[in-house]
């Protein structure tokens, strides 16, 4: 109790300082294991528009690792970005990577700092940010992700959009869709090849599109609470399992080089996790902390901001000490869009563990423990494959009841209007125009050595397999706006992938085959790994929703495991207008 105390005395003193950013030398510090999960600060839009200053920070860490950071000119790191559907954002982002720039050696400003053989683009080209210019380790940009927002410059294009260090602030000026819905997005840096080590390092934040009462009338008045859940480099790559584990196989590494899934729950993990960057590090998983008046029913808003870590979230009550019980928690959104959306459905799902691929979000009631009753908010194993990485059993958060403890800053509306009806017929109504087919596929370089390098393919079915290219502008995939498609993704590898599109929902219809009951949207969803046994590829069937001008535009779609995004496991697609479709507009296999 009195070691509890002292972190969070720590940590108070840490906020302190963090405000006067000339005497903070880290700018992305962390608060403490064990500590109180803060909640992030809010920026909220004022007469219709959120202005922010913004920037990206790198900080080395004594054992050489890198840890990123976004912060407010003040210090305050990762703000939540909160807007009203029809709110116009201006956000300069400056890029502060320096200590990238110091680790790499290289000179502020360098527009050398770009790996040159990615995108060879003429010197007097490189100077403005909306036109490429070479992605390397110290460049950046930022993805809004879940929005229906045009991917175009100052928008929410990645393809080309390229800040350096030293350029001047880069704005991003968009205004969220009137009919946006109302739920929990996120942002985050989109550089290819790069992507990995920025999110995985902790440049993340959540962004919510407010209204979410208005589509749920359960949530009103309730006190909300936003957890952004991000991976980083274990803490303590050397230490054995904790004592309190059963004994597991031997630790062994997947073709990225992380902890490999041992199928047992236990074990070394690929990354230690962070709940508002309160650090839960391998082995012991010593738990952040969460205070609740005793059973109070909260909205709990969770975006998976990690780059590879799959999430199987579970509030856990330890009513005594031989039982243990998962508790109800009522799903209310996922992936920013209330699950009634399409009118039919319930309003509620009641579940006991939610699955989170990386890049996904979900929003969900929670009834908090007792006076007296530990409880344990944890994330339980994912079976990631035979591939994949070991994502074991471990804990977030302590949920303590305490009888004074102080509300959360913010409460939904109590009152809230309802929504207006969609302007469009719901998309599961509605005949798709074509079906494609696309698969995940990995290859090792060397067949013969399992630890040698892997390329990451997303392939379009009847195309020839190649890892992304920036330096290639033919989009692999061509959409009349205004159309609807079913897009089937087959996973031909033995790890799962989570499959993501850029600037817009898609309806999760069928899992290998077989007819699902969805009746909501995603932006991410897994896809599951093939076992080499069965007659077919597992897959995922869905319906891609062109219809929304704002959909018009040339963007991608790739697996949001960032290593293999990062690998090559991305493709383009290219919407264009209805009076221009067909015409001179390929794809790669036309
Ligand atoms: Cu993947």
């Amino acid at each position: 109790m009195l070691a509890g105390l002292f972190a969070l005395a720590f940590w108070a003193g840490a906020a302190a300082l963090a405000n006067t950013a000339a005497v903070v030398s880290d700018p992305c510090v962390r608060p403490p294991v064990g500590s109180e999960v803060p909640e992030p600060a809010n920026l909220r839009s004022v007469d219709g528009v959120l202005r922010v200053e913004l920037s990206i920070h790198s900080h080395q860490e004594p054992d050489g690792t890198v840890q990123y950071c976004y912060t407010l000119p003040d210090g305050r790191q990762a703000p939540t970005l909160r807007l009203h559907p029809g709110d116009r954002l201006i956000l300069r982002l400056t890029n502060d990577l320096l200590d990238v720039v110091a680790a790499l050696g290289l000179q502020a400003g360098s527009r050398a700092l770009g790996s040159a053989t990615l995108c060879k683009v003429p010197a007097q080209r490189r100077a403005d940010p909306c036109d490429g210019g070479p992605m390397g380790a110290a460049a950046t940009n930022l993805h809004f992700h879940g929005l229906t927002v045009p991917a175009q410059c100052h928008k929410d294009d990645v393809l080309r959009t390229v800040v350096q260090p030293g350029d001047p602030p880069f704005e991003y000026r968009f205004e969220v869709p009137r009919d946006e819905p109302p739920g929990l997005y996120w942002y985050h840096p989109h550089i290819h090849g790069f992507s990995s080590r920025q999110v995985s390092g902790g440049a993340s934040g959540a962004l919510i599109v407010e209204g979410l009462e208005r589509a749920q009338a359960d949530v009103a008045g309730l006190p909300e609470r936003v957890f952004v859940i991000r991976d980083q480099p274990l803490a303590n790559p050397n230490a054995p399992p904790s004592k309190s584990e059963p004994v597991v196989p031997k630790n062994l590494l997947e073709r990225d080089g992380d902890a490999a899934n041992n199928g047992t729950g236990f074990g070394k993990p690929a990354r230690d996790l962070s709940i508002n960057y309160v650090p839960v590090p391998y082995p012991d998983y010593p738990p952040a902390r969460i205070a609740m008046k005793p059973g109070e029913r909260q909205l709990w808003r969770v975006a998976n901001a990690s780059a590879i870590t799959y999430l199987n979230l579970a509030l856990i009550f330890q009513d005594n000490p031989q039982h243990h019980t998962p508790q109800q928690l009522g799903i209310v959104a996922i992936d920013g869009v209330p699950i009634n959306v399409s009118g039919t459905g319930p309003a509620v799902t009641w579940v006991n563990h939610i699955g989170v691929p990386p890049g996904a979000r979900v929003e969900f009631i929670v009834n908090g423990p007792p006076l007296g009753v530990p409880a344990l908010f944890a994330t339980r194993t994912v079976d990631t494959g035979q591939g994949g990485e070991n994502d074991p059993n471990r804990a977030l958060a302590a949920v303590v009841a305490v009888a004074d403890a102080p509300e959360p800053p913010d409460s939904m509306p109590a009152h809230p209007q309802a929504l207006p009806a969609a302007a469009r017929p719901w998309i599961g109504s509605v005949t798709p125009a074509r079906v494609r087919k696309l698969y995940f596929s990995e290859k090792l370089d060397n067949p013969n050595d399992p630890n040698s390098a892997t390329t990451f393919y997303l392939t379009v079915d009847g195309q020839a397999p190649a890892p992304f290219d920036p330096a290639n502008p033919v989009p692999n995939i061509v959409v009349r706006q205004g159309d609807v498609e079913d897009w089937i993704i087959e996973n031909r590898s033995s790890e799962l992938h989570a499959f993501h599109i850029h600037q817009l929902h898609f309806q999760l219809l069928a899992l290998s085959g077989f007819a699902v009951y969805e009746p909501f949207l995603r932006d991410t969803v897994n896809v599951p790994y093939y076992n080499g046994r069965d007659l077919q590829y597992p897959s995922v069937r869905l319906r891609m929703d062109f219809r929304d001008p704002d959909t018009i535009g040339t963007y991608v779609y790739h697996c949001h495991l960032l290593e293999h995004e990062d690998g090559g496991m991305m493709g383009i697609v290219q919407v264009v207008p209805v009076d221009t479709a067909g015409n001179e507009a390929g794809d790669r296999t036309s």
